[in-house]
């Protein structure tokens, strides 16, 4: 097994080709195989390829081995996920793999009737070293996870039952080379197939699409085996040419993300016929601009692993499908394939349904950035082949697809002269489509300008070409050429990612900003027996990162998270305001290239008792990046006018699309005239005697709130602190020199204040309640008063925080308190029905609002604070003795069946208990959330 340690790619395999939908016969081996797990290479049997599998336990092809899931179908150990981010999980000792270094060997037989003129094995994907044998012969060893790589199976086929056999050992060389952020799971982890190849058979086409000044370009390129005639069609064009010949067809339609026009392409010989869905673009980078067909582009993007809670690195097709439409419906437009190409599949999708992509190459050693950089395989010569063999698989196999404009080398894998050759072999092969990669900070062999993170101010800077130099002047003039995006902006991680409006803000302002894409799509969450989520360090890793992992816009499970929501507000394509006077609406068009006749426009007044009036709204085609105003109908108006209402008017999907249908709002605006809501007039019952203000009672000698009405009110004190949020345990990027919040919050003791009462004093209708607060060792203390009086109807509570020390971060200025469990609903009018902080929120809408109490935090895989509704001017908590309703001055609620102290405590969803009471904290004013898990923090 030393050639676990060869640094070169993998052996045997054909030249790479691209993934072609052909008519030749292909079989799918896609199953159940027999799998054995030994945990060391030492300790596997020596037997293969002849061992009898008959014996061994059972494993999905294509799926990552050590999933828990598969131990209903195989119960003996099989290993377990490990999850590190820039780390690897051994030591730097490269080109070596470590002792500890688990094996699957998989088994399965196929049968056939005939062995065909020539046939090709091709596997999709296998994480780890595999080895190939087919009936007891060797046919080489494939490397390189997320590529393809094909064996010439003929001569070792037969007719009648084959025996294909597969060692994968999980760490070799290539490890070195597959650092990216996410677990560590070994196995056959895309599919495997057969495929006949006819003699004389088309092996390959390369179809080079442009559009330019309005006319299509084509030049079809193709291997065809021992030379035999082709015909190349485009049978709805009703073209026929020949290979190698360019042609210019005026009249098509071009293909952009907006509208993803294809045209069928069909390349065949007399013995096969091969069929791609072509798209006519053309790629630039002008005037310091990324455009396709001439226009300035926005990416409105997402980075996307593939991850599935169940079956490790793969996702089955029509989750992928699922997923891309979710995307388009929360107008996402741009996917970068973060850090490896995609499943062939997904590409088809995008052309399919339009997204804008970047290809990445599987290649990341962030690892060695840990140790400076030394010995990085980016900049060893024996690495090389390696890298040109991996950009060489991705750009074969991904060439035809219209959907990909940019080729990213790969990711955080440092500078050097292994990644400068693939970026020059890239250029040659396809100069059709710039060079992305981010770790080349000076941009020596990219295309484009590529940073992570960077803060609004930097981007904003960068928006104007006013950055700072770089020392090399010729590299920063070409730099200060180039157009720029956040390959990585936004960490999604628990509650957050805040600014995103922000940044969008500048995306739009600045034609050198070609937008961006959100860290990340999914939370790579793996389903354990108990069907609890678990992440790193559940598997008993010695090395790990936590959480770190579950920071995405969706769950594993593709449930869309609050973040998504806000995205598509913020990722909006169109943008409506209605003017302060009723008069009208500014409709503004952020579509690049369509214009805006796909949609239908409608508005609504609705008040507390529902939909008042609705109508449409005829509003003129909008054309790219135009706007109109359009006034606002009479009825609209007036209805709209009337007190205590709100007006939506929405952008809506004029017709069914295959990702949505007709009727599916992809935009909205609001106006409202309501300050103080209507009081629902709900009778609470109230006492008698010393201490009873309107509906409250509170103890005359403590000074304590005892009920309101019937209700047993627990615990009313002062919330300065929150469960943190991943947010708050990370050092903000633009102030590494201050401590996480979390940490500065503790060190104040916001987390266990303490209350001396100075005072209780009745007043003529009430009484005033005077306390000191701070935390214990500290002197920043704080005197708040409860000021209570009555108008007779209801209780009225003035509250002053007064801060004695200082300076000082809070998280919060609120009060707390609890109920009985009973009050188990909320209902309210301010923004919903999802949750907002400062930052946060931007999907949002204001209006009346209902939701159980369980129901108001988020399930964050690691319970943090989460789930404040904003801007509410009524509270009403329900379910218990009476209602109790609460109002105010715009505050936030925060209502859960757990207080800050259970939710910060829990590590895991689970471990909050059931059955606690009813926790409501209401804040005068929040922290921002921002994005310090991985990025700067919050805005000012
Ligand atoms: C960046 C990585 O590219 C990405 O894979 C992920 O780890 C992300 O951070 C954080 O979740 S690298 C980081 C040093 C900015």
């Amino acid at each position: 097994m030393t050639a676990l340690s060869d640094p070169r790619p993998g052996q045997g395999g054909l030249p790479p080709v691209a993934a072609l939908e052909s008519d030749a016969p292909v079989l799918d081996l896609s199953g159940e195989w027999a799998f054995r797990w030994s945990p060391t290479v030492a300790q596997a049997p020596d037997d293969l390829p002849a061992a009898d599998p008959s014996a061994w336990g059972r494993m999905p092809v294509p799926a990552s081995w050590v999933m828990p899931a598969h131990d209903a179908i195989h119960p003996a150990p099989h290993g377990a996920p490990a999850y590190t981010n820039v780390q690897y999980p051994f030591p730097l000792d490269p080109p070596h793999p470590p002792d500890d270094n688990p094996v699957g060997d998989y088994a399965r037989s196929f049968d056939i009737d005939a062995v065909p003129d020539r046939a090709v094995l091709r596997f999709e994907g296998v994480e780890g070293a595999a080895t190939v044998w087919l009936n007891g012969v060797e046919l080489g060893a494939p490397r390189g996870p997320r590529l393809p790589t094909s064996f010439d199976a003929t001569a070792a086929l037969r007719a009648g039952r084959n025996d294909l056999v597969v060692r994968v050992a999980q760490f070799s060389a290539a490890s070195y080379l597959e650092d990216q952020d996410e677990w560590w799971l070994p196995g056959i982890v895309r599919e495997v197939t057969l495929r006949s190849r006819p003699s004389g058979g088309v092996d390959d086409v390369f179809a080079r699409v442009g559009w330019v000044d309005g006319v299509g370009t084509l030049r079809v390129e193709a291997v065809v085996d021992t030379g035999a005639e082709v015909s190349v069609t485009l049978p709805e064009l009703g073209i026929t040419a020949a290979l190698d010949e360019d042609l210019t067809i005026p009249g098509v339609e071009p293909w952009s993300a907006e509208h993803p026009r294809l045209y069928d392409l069909v390349v065949a010989t007399e013995s096969e016929t091969v069929t791609l869905r072509i798209g006519f673009r053309t790629v630039s980078v002008d005037d310091g601009v990324l455009r396709v067909n001439g226009v300035p582009i926005v990416l409105r993007g997402v980075n996307r692993h593939e991850h599935h809670p169940d079956l490790g690195r793969t996702v089955p097709r029509e989750l992928m499908e699922h997923e891309l439409h979710l995307m388009k419906q929360h107008n996402v437009n741009a996917i970068r394939t973060s850090h490896y190409p995609p499943h062939p599949a997904l590409l088809e999708a995008a052309d399919r349904l339009g997204f804008w992509v970047i290809d990445e190459c599987d290649i990341e050693t962030h690892g060695f950035g840990m140790v400076e950089w030394r010995r990085n395989p980016s900049d060893a010569p024996e690495w090389c082949a390696a890298y040109l063999d991996r950009a060489a698989r991705m750009v074969e196999r991904d060439k035809n697809h219209p959907s990909i404009i940019l080729w990213s080398l790969g990711n955080e894998a440092g500078t050097g002269a292994n990644l400068a050759a693939m970026a020059d072999w890239m250029r040659a092969r396809d100069g059709s489509r710039p060079i992305h990669y981010e770790g080349d900070y000076d941009c020596a062999y990219v295309d484009v300008w590529s940073r992570m993170y960077a803060s609004h101010a930097d981007v904003a800077a960068i928006a104007t070409r006013d950055e700072p130099a770089l020392d090399d002047a010729f590299l920063d003039a070409r730099r200060r050429a180039m157009p720029f995006m956040l390959c990585e902006y936004a960490h999604a991680m628990g509650t957050g990612p805040g600014g995103l409006t922000e940044y969008q803000d500048l995306f739009e302002a600045h034609e050198r900003l070609a937008g961006g894409f959100i860290w990340e799509w999914l939370e790579h969450g793996i389903r354990r027996a108990d069907g609890s989520i678990a992440y790193g360090g559940d598997f008993g890793e010695v090395v790990h990162d936590g959480n770190f992992v579950i920071d995405g816009l969706v769950s594993a499970d593709r449930e869309p998270r609050p973040q998504l929501t806000d995205l598509k507000a913020v990722f909006a394509p169109v943008t409506l305001r209605i003017s302060a006077d009723l008069r009208d609406v500014v409709i503004e068009s952020r579509y690049d290239v369509t214009d805006s006749a796909h949609l239908a426009f409608d508005w609504v007044v609705a008040g507390a008792d529902g939909i008042a009036r609705a109508g449409e709204l005829p509003v003129p085609v909008i054309p790219a990046r135009g706007r109109v105003t359009v006034l606002l109908p009479a009825e609209c108006a007036l209805a709209a006018a009337a007190p205590e209402h709100v007006l939506t008017i929405s952008a809506r999907l004029a017709a069914d699309t295959p990702w949505a249908s007709a009727g599916h709002e992809v935009a909205w605006g609001q106006w409202s005239t309501v300050v103080a809501p209507r009081l629902a007039g709900s009778p609470v019952p109230r006492g008698q005697g010393a201490g009873q203000v309107g509906p409250v009672r509170i103890d005359p000698s403590t000074g304590d709130l005892i009920a309101i009405g019937d209700a047993v009110v627990e615990n009313l004190r002062l919330e300065l602190w929150r469960a943190p949020i991943d947010n708050d345990f990370g050092v903000e990027w633009t102030e590494p020199g201050l401590a996480p919040l979390a940490t500065r919050w503790a060190q104040l003791g916001l987390d266990r204040l303490v209350t001396r009462r100075v005072s209780a004093t009745p007043s003529a209708d009430g009484m005033t309640v005077v306390s000191r607060v701070g935390g214990a060792g500290r002197d920043e203390l704080v005197e708040l008063t409860l000021a209570w009086s009555t108008d007779g109807d209801d209780a009225l509570l003035n509250v002053t925080v007064e801060p004695l020390g200082g300076p000082a971060v809070w998280a919060r200025v609120g009060l707390s308190f609890s109920l009985a469990p009973e009050y188990a609903i909320a209902r309210w009018f301010g923004l919903g029905p999802g949750p907002a902080y400062p930052d946060t929120g931007q999907g949002t809408r204001l209006g009346w609002h209902t939701a159980a109490v369980a129901d108001l935090p988020v399930p964050n895989v690691r319970p943090q604070e989460s789930g404040a509704r904003r801007e509410v001017r009524q509270l009403v908590l329900d379910g218990g003795a009476h209602p109790i309703e609460i109002t105010g001055e715009p505050f936030a609620a925060t209502v859960r069946p757990w207080s800050t102290e259970e939710v910060a405590a829990a590590t895991h969803l689970a471990e909050l208990p059931r059955g606690g009471r009813t926790h409501v904290v209401l804040d005068h004013a929040q922290y921002g959330v921002g994005t310090a898990a991985c990025g700067p923090g919050v805005l000012p």
